[in-house]
């Protein structure tokens, strides 16, 4: 075997041997050896391969993927600028703490710096995004090579896992791979010695026997706990949640324990319970209530700062008296405090023996729900009567409907901008739902990907269908995530896109007071016709016209869904093995495989629900309005 078959093969066995479920690849030649030897492990069904033709939407499925799955994804691409592609998804894998293993092939170093056609310099091409970089040796036939390329591998794998020695916090490593021709398997070496047999080597490149990794890591629930911080009961407390993977349910108890508001932001996954206030947003806005309503003690968990009204309140008034601001850390040294306030930072809180009032009775969490359920009241009143039709397209009565309308087990991806606001204002609290975002660096990139990476972990998983609500811009962001070859993975998955022509965001920013320039450089029309994008891609497409008919579509395929499954049909007969590989790899992970379109009934389809930026406007200014209003009504 050649020295980078070797390498690579050896690479797949040992990250299989980890633990590794997922790996997706953009096709190259400089990658060849490791495409080669991931694609062999998955024909033999110990891992799921998904290919794509662009790296930035291969690294947002790859950040999917392992957002979901809350595991380590391989990501491969060749050498040059397609891993600078993969820049945008390892930044947003930093921020929010999601484990991605990059592997980039690159030339040996003697062609480097030569002007060599795709050579450009990979070194820390990351910076200071990835938790661990590793330049690899050129692979060799010398001794040693085994416990090398093992022992580097889990350390990667380690590294990505927030393993190894504590409650580190899952993120992305990037080892750059230097390969020298061949580049391909010797002449007539089977695909299967591609599962690291060693013949021609001067030592065996087995790994432990007993298919154990080289190095394995401590389980860190057995480890010294996180410090937890006590907090005397106060009646006035809030427990603010942002964005996260983190377990709420203590969150919650304490809330129920000290009579306290939850406000929490729909990827918090802590918008449950009967503390929990859909309304929040709409009261944090509103000075009266915020000024009549200051907390003095606030636990936060996760990434606040989806809104004005909950920055203001984290940072409170000036002249206010100083307050306690505990901070939940994901991590060591990973904590948000985006006001500059906490005053402890701690792994997590209870409330500390001694007095307590009646938290059932509580005055300050009576007056908190009363407030949400006038605001509530009030919001949907201006929903129900929005103009031009009742029951109409408004882009909040979409997202409301779509986060009550999917089931248990469901998941729903919330892009950025105005989609994941109008969850944070108007979904009603629920458990049984899973909500991700990308949220890490609230980019609009990548997010058709990074949600069908997210279905196809989740159904893999056992978990039931998903969808994604997505502004159109970022739709358009990641069309090519679109275009997915017929021997693909496809998940269950429902792409709502609320089509407002633009970026209806900036409507609601002060930029909007100025006509001129506004339309063209903030607004950004662009009159794209989703349908014959769909329909470029093959995938079905609906147009929705009333809100209430969202329920019974994101049960069904959409039009053309019949072709889509018709080119999956010939693609299954021509790729029988695959599909058998597949099935075996289902069977070992004890769940389904979550293969082609069609497997859990529905397959990847659009559901387009046009609406009207300015009236999208003038709607939010109402139900605000109609919201302060309320909550005059209340003093
Ligand atoms: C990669 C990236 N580029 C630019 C932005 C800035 N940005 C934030 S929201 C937004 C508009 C999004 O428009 P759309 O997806 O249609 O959602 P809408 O605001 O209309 O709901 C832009 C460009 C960003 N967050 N990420
Ligand atoms: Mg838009």
């Amino acid at each position: 075997m050649n020295p980078s078959t070797a390498l690579a093969a050896v690479l797949a066995d040992e990250l299989i041997r980890c633990g590794l479920r997922e790996a997706v690849l953009a096709p190259g030649s400089r990658s060849a050896p490791l495409a080669l030897a991931l694609h062999a492990r998955a024909e033999a069904g110990g891992v799921r391969l998904h290919v794509r033709i662009d790296e930035r939407s291969a690294s947002f499925l790859a950040l999917g993927l392992a957002k979901a799955s809350r595991r380590p994804v391989a990501l491969v691409c060749t050498s040059g600028t397609a891993a600078a592609h993969f820049h945008a998804a390892v930044i947003e894998a930093d921020e929010a703490g999601v484990p991605l293993i990059v592997l980039t092939a690159d030339r040996p170093p003697e062609l480097r710096g030569t002007g060599a056609s795709q050579t450009i310099d990979q070194l820390k091409l990351y910076g200071s995004a990835v938790r661990w970089f590793c330049e690899l040796g050129v692979p060799e036939a010398l001794p040693g090579m085994a416990g090398y390329w093992r022992s580097l591998t889990c350390r990667a794998w380690g590294q990505a896992a927030g393993l190894g020695g504590g409650h580190g916090v899952p993120g992305p490593v990037h080892l750059n791979v230097p390969l020298r021709d061949p580049l391909v398997p010797d002449d007539g070496e089977p695909a299967a010695a591609l599962t690291a047999s060693s013949g021609g080597w001067p030592e065996s490149l087995d790994g432990r026997p007993g298919n154990r990794p080289w190095t394995s890591f401590a389980d860190p629930a057995a480890g010294p706990g996180w410090p937890a911080i006590e907090l005397p009961w106060a009646e006035r407390g809030l427990i603010i949640c942002g964005d996260g993977d983190y377990d709420a349910e203590p969150l919650l108890r304490l809330a129920g324990q000290a009579g306290w508001p939850v406000l929490a932001e729909p990827s918090s996954n802590a918008r449950r319970g009967p503390n929990a206030l859909p309304a929040y947003a709409y009261l944090l806005a509103d000075p009266g209530f915020a000024a009549a309503h200051r907390p003095d003690v606030i636990v936060s968990a996760g990434r606040p700062g989806l809104s004005r009204g909950q920055l203001a309140c984290l940072r409170g008034a000036p002249g206010e008296p100083p307050r306690r601001h505990v901070v939940l850390a994901a991590g060591p040294g990973r904590w948000s405090d985006p006001a500059r306030t906490a005053t402890d930072v701690a792994g997590s809180v209870r409330l500390a023996p001694g007095p307590a009032g009646d938290p059932a009775g509580s005055a300050w969490l009576a007056a908190w729900r009363a407030a949400d359920a006038a605001a509530r009241a009030a919001s949907d009143e201006v929903l129900a009567v929005a103009r031009p039709l009742p029951d109409s397209l408004s882009e909040p009565l979409l997202a409301r409907t779509l986060a009550a309308a999917l089931p248990d087990g469901g998941l729903l991806w919330a892009a950025s901008s105005l989609p994941v606001r109008d969850l944070d204002q108007h979904m009603r609290p629920r458990s049984g739902l899973r909500v991700l975002a990308s949220r890490g660096a609230s980019g609009i990139d990548g997010l058709i990907s990074a949600a069908i990476g997210a279905a196809c972990a989740h159904q893999a998983d056992g978990g039931g269908p998903a969808a994604a609500l997505l502004g159109d811009l970022a739709f358009l962001h990641d069309a090519a995530g679109l275009f997915i070859g017929p021997d693909e993975p496809r998940p269950d998955l429902c792409l709502v896109v609320a089509n407002n022509d633009g970026g209806g965001i900036f409507s609601l920013l002060e930029q909007a007071a100025l006509p001129v320039p506004f339309e063209r450089v903030f607004g950004t029309p662009h009159g794209a016709d989703l349908s014959s994008l769909a329909a470029a891609a093959g995938i079905g497409y609906h147009r929705l016209e009333r809100a209430a008919d969202l329920p019974a579509l994101l049960g069904g395929p959409a039009q053309g869904a019949g072709a889509q499954l018709a080119r999956i049909e010939r693609a299954r007969s021509q790729y029988a093995r695959s599909q058998y590989a597949r099935s075996q790899y289902a069977r070992s992970r004890g769940g389904r495989a979550g293969g082609a379109a069609g497997d859990r009934g529905g397959g990847l389809r659009i559901i387009e629900a046009r609406t009207d930026r300015a009236e999208g406007t003038e709607l939010r200014k109402k139900i605000s309005a109609a919201c302060a209003a309320a909550l005059a009504g209340l003093r």
